[in-house]
């Protein structure tokens, strides 16, 4: 067989390539991040029942949901960030399609990540990366796993009086992979694509401003990381077609040969 499409859902049937869901649940318990006080904060989801097979609706159930942008497992767009907000398609509903999809390459901090949570990945560690897995194509996703997912409560933000503690970018990773490898952005387990501290960086949340003023993407608050390969997997991150939005709530499906 020479269609790849048909080999696709073949290989779907028979289970030798697997959808990996890695998307957290989104309701009113996903925690939102906590930015320092002198910032508008992100509302938390709110879920209020329209009807539900009573009199306001006696076959149908149906909510309405309120949210920030930026809630739970969610996709940053280029307009999201100062940098990007003059970019042409910078916006959920003009970013080109063909763009949500990608070869996923993950690099496994985790270890790095438990020691040390303010870990910050660096360049070299992306060359030791390559070095091992080859180099990065451009236009993949690439996919810090930290095992932040594994964490609940009051642990996912880590926050002290210092503010919250989680593993990121060092800014010259970010510049590498957006300039010298042309992803199409970056996902994280963690809350947002900078790391906690990031907001006391110079600049402050550099992957944000570096990521988004060159046009790539974030993914943020990913789970089942530890279930995709270094590389080979298919990742597909398609937002909502949120007119002008900088960003939105998504499913992320992996596929995966096994
Ligand atoms: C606004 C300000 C700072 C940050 C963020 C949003 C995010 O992480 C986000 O969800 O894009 S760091
Ligand atoms: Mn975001």
């Amino acid at each position: 067989m020479s269609n790849t499409l048909l080999q696709l859902v073949a290989d779907l049937e028979r289970g030798t390539i697997n959808v990996i869901d890695l998307t957290v649940p989104l309701g009113p318990d996903t925690q939102v991040i906590g930015l320092p006080p002198m910032f508008a904060p992100s509302p938390g989801v709110t879920l209020d029942v329209i009807s539900r097979y009573d009199e306001k609706g006696p076959a149908w159930y149906w909510n309405t949901v309120t949210m920030g942008e930026h809630t739970g497992t969610h996709f940053d767009a280029p307009v999201h960030w100062i940098s990007g907000k003059d970019l042409p398609h910078n916006a959920t509903d003009t970013i080109p399609a063909r763009r949500f999809v990608g070869p996923g390459c993950v690099i496994d901090v985790s270890t790095e990540s438990t020691a040390n949570p303010d870990f910050l990945l660096t360049p070299e560690h992306i060359s030791s990366w390559e070095a091992q897995h080859g180099r990065i194509p451009s236009g993949a996703w690439v996919l810090l796993r930290t095992d932040w997912s594994k964490r609940s409560g009051a642990a996912f933000l880590n926050a002290d009086a210092t503010g919250p503690h989680t593993p990121g970018f060092h800014k010259s990773a970010s510049a590498f992979l957006a300039h010298d490898r042309d992803v199409l952005g970056v996902g994280v387990e963690t809350i947002g694509t900078d790391a906690g501290q990031a907001g006391t960086f110079d600049p402050p949340f550099p992957n944000h401003g570096i990521m988004h003023g060159a046009g790539k993407f974030g993914l943020a608050s990913l789970c089942n990381l530890d279930q995709l390969p270094p590389t080979g997997s298919l990742i597909i991150a398609p937002p909502l077609k949120l007119v002008n939005g900088s960003g939105s709530p998504l499913r992320v499906l992996a596929l995966v040969q096994r």
